[in-house]
């Protein structure tokens, strides 16, 4: 199956168009973004894909989602985890579901069972499509990309001639917001989350647009990073756009305002975790990321491993960030010695702990 096999077209200019992807079974948090935004009729609102796994209420949001597709403003292309309910007899489903939460998780909790009340995997796949096979045929029937009149949206990419890429690439090719295409639009894409294309050495979950490469990366991390968010990008009615986001970390007050004097921040992403490391400070301790030779300080916490061999435990960064008194800034670790990890917006970085009431 190709792209252009499951296409559609759709003329969006002179109206507001919300665009939310990756929401991965947070209803709730897709709820409260729609809430922040105004949706409302008078809005188009495209839904980019991967709208259940990896969260708690994949079931929930799936109703959800569909009872909006009911309005004739509502839209949605298919994203890789949507597949699962075609899914169900491959002989991986169970690996797959050691690793990472599905569908199929959120059925068995409501139900009450585990997989092992079933004689065979094949009985657990007829039961659910028994309950949910009707969603399994709307899903299938989503479109894979949709191209207005400056925009394509797609769940991951297209190849040079995008109307033949393959509905597989389409739905998970890694990485697209650093290549380049042929199209004189902008291409709009999710499933991989925007705080891996680092920039300025910075973490940040918020949409984030190439100009020169015409692609805008809108996947904030949610269900994926411990930091992340759920982004909306906003293509207003005279083309312009904006972003907003919404997460569910919770707030802290500044009590103390913390300034940061020059400082020059690294970012690492998954998966290059390898760094070298001499002596453990218990506070933070000097390091040289191995894969681009930098040496940054990291906070002691976040170092994995022994005898010679360390690694980050997860995405890291060493920004310190400003903070004012009386504002509320969103509380992403307060486990580590004398500082705790927060955002501030978008952006995520250390202060220490005593400037937050906490
Ligand atoms: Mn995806």
């Amino acid at each position: 199956m190709k792209l252009k096999d499951k296409y559609m077209q759709l003329a969006i200019r002179g109206r507001r168009t919300i665009v939310i992807s990756d929401i991965h079974g947070e209803k709730a948090l897709f709820q409260q973004l729609l809430d922040q935004v105004g949706f409302s009729a008078d809005d188009i609102l495209i839904i980019g894909g991967d709208i259940i796994d990896k969260g708690q209420d994949s079931i929930g949001t799936m109703h959800y989602v569909f009872e909006l597709l009911k309005q004739p403003n509502v839209h949605m292309i298919e994203g890789n985890c949507d597949r699962i309910l075609e899914e169900l007899y491959e002989d991986w489903l169970y690996d797959y579901m050691a690793y990472r939460r599905t569908f199929v998780h959120d059925y068995l909790e409501k139900v009450g069972r585990t997989p092992a009340d079933y004689p065979s995997q094949q009985q657990l796949a007829d039961d659910i499509l028994a309950h949910y096979g009707h969603y399994r045929e709307q899903l299938a029937a989503l479109p894979t990309a949709i191209e207005t009149e400056d925009f394509l949206f797609v769940h991951a990419g297209v190849d040079d001639d995008y109307l033949e890429t393959d509905r597989e690439r389409a739905l998970s090719m890694p990485n697209f917001y650093k290549r380049h295409h042929q199209l004189d639009k902008y291409i709009v894409v999710g499933h991989y989350p925007a705080c891996n294309y680092v920039e300025g050495g910075l973490f940040s979950h918020a949409v984030k647009i190439n100009d020169t490469r015409k692609v805008i990366a809108i996947d904030g991390g949610n269900q994926v990073k411990p930091s992340g968010q759920l982004n909306a990008l906003i293509i207003e009615a005279d083309g312009s756009l904006k972003s907003e986001f919404v997460d569910a970390h919770p707030e802290a007050l500044v009590i103390q305002s913390f300034e940061v004097s020059y400082q020059t921040p690294h970012t690492f992403t998954y998966p290059e975790f390898d760094i070298m490391v001499e002596e453990i400070d218990p506070y933070f301790t000097l390091a040289v990321h191995s894969q681009s030779g930098t040496e940054f300080m990291v906070k002691t916490e976040y170092i994995q491993g022994d005898c010679g061999h360390y690694r980050l435990k997860d995405d890291y960064t060493d920004l310190f960030l400003d903070v004012e008194v009386g504002k509320r800034v969103k509380v992403v670790d307060d486990t580590c010695l004398g500082y705790i990890l927060i955002k501030k917006g978008s952006l995520v970085g250390w202060v220490p702990e005593e400037v937050l009431a906490h």
